[in-house]
């Protein structure tokens, strides 16, 4: 199979035309290009912790986490290092291979990231990738982040860059250009997509499609979120998105962005099984895991387990340089897919 150009002069047109595909035909197109870049049966498993929860400046227009709103978030401080240590190995014995730290910053204070930096350190020594998202960086913050191990950073540009000043105004588009710009020049990879189902149109949906792909370098990991109406936000009584349009997102991402993992991000809780499997064969292969994210429900373990049985999924190998421990041990919550496959073959 020969593998795809990846291309960064997608138009807007263009994005749009993959959208306005058949469903059959659209899926078909994004399963062949999932299936010359990656493994169909493999999905990359990540577990998400909020570090520093609420009291966050900023006006998103969807985000529990906003000082601004009345959510009934409870805001808590910065995390202790061994706290967070603790929770990253409860992660690890579950079958994670990722942690992801989430602080509810505009952007963090140096102290900030020197403690954070200290996290991700701990947590890497574990044997697991790390990911953390502090808000806006500058470039001497993203240097401190990779120099103590940080694998990801996540940045989201959350919609097209016509729809964003309808969502957030304390920000600009651009902040968060300029952040991507910082975390790539640091040698970070970059884990950046956006949210479905906040009152975009569907050419808006391509154009943060076509924003993502063009990118100087395409993100590494692309979640795709669905929107979790949090009462009390600006966004609580938007319209869900209807559960295809989900799916022809997933598979516009998977076209566009060939060799990026992309995530089935938030929203799983809301999502029927059967749409997840649909999102996984469109070219989905990432998903967080555990009962939480940062202040709102995911699937229960046992039930993600059970889903990845009966649809055949493994967890993803972490790259062997990754590995402090032998492939296998990240993924002890999961039974043994290695064999399962081998037998298959
Ligand atoms: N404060 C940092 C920032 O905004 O970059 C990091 C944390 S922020 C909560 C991370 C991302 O979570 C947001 O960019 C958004 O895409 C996603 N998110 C937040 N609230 C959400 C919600 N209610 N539904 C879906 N996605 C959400
Ligand atoms: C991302 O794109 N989704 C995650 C992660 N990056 C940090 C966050 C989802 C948050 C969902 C709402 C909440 O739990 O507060
Ligand atoms: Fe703050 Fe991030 Fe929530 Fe926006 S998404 S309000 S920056 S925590």
């Amino acid at each position: 199979m020969v593998e795809a150009v990846i291309r960064h002069d997608w138009t807007r047109e263009q994005v749009a035309a993959l959208f306005a595909l058949p469903f059959n035909e659209l899926l078909f197109r994004a399963h062949t290009v999932h299936r010359a870049h990656h493994d169909p049966q493999a999905v990359q498993v990540s577990t998400l912790l909020s570090i520093k929860t609420g009291g966050c400046p900023e006006d998103c227009g969807y985000c529990s986490q906003a000082a601004r709103y009345h959510t009934g978030v409870q805001a808590q401080k910065l995390m202790s290092v061994d706290a967070v240590v603790a929770r990253a190995r409860a992660a690890k014995e579950a079958g994670a291979s990722r942690f992801c730290m989430g602080a509810a910053w505009r952007s963090p204070k140096d102290r900030d990231v020197a403690k954070v930096a200290e996290m991700v350190s701990a947590v890497k020594a574990l044997g697991m990738e790390t990911c953390v998202t502090l808000g806006m960086l500058s470039g001497e913050q993203a240097d401190t982040l990779k120099d103590a191990g940080l694998d990801y950073y996540n940045h989201n540009l959350d919609t097209a860059p016509d729809f964003y000043g309808e969502i957030i105004h304390t920000r600009q588009y651009q902040d968060r250009l300029d952040t991507l710009a910082h975390v790539r020049a640091a040698g970070l990879k970059t884990c950046c997509g956006g949210i479905l189902g906040m009152g975009e149109t569907r050419e808006q949906r391509a154009g943060l499609l076509q924003t993502l792909a063009n990118l100087p370098e395409q993100p590494e990991s692309v979640p795709i979120n669905q929107l979790i109406p949090i009462p009390g936000t600006p966004l609580a009584g938007s319209e869900p998105v209807d559960p295809f349009e989900f799916v022809r997102t997933i598979a516009v991402a998977r076209i566009l962005m060939p060799r990026s993992v992309v995530r089935l991000s938030a929203g799983r809780q809301q999502m029927d099984d059967a749409v997840q499997a649909l999102c996984f064969f469109a070219g989905a292969n990432s998903i967080f895991y555990g009962e939480k994210l940062l202040t709102t429900g995911n699937p229960e373990t046992e039930h993600d387990r059970q889903l990845f049985a009966r649809l055949d999924l493994h967890p993803m190998e972490l790259h062997p340089m990754e590995l402090a421990e032998p492939a296998g041990a990240a993924h002890a919550g999961f039974g043994q897919h290695a064999c399962a496959t081998a037998d298959a073959a």
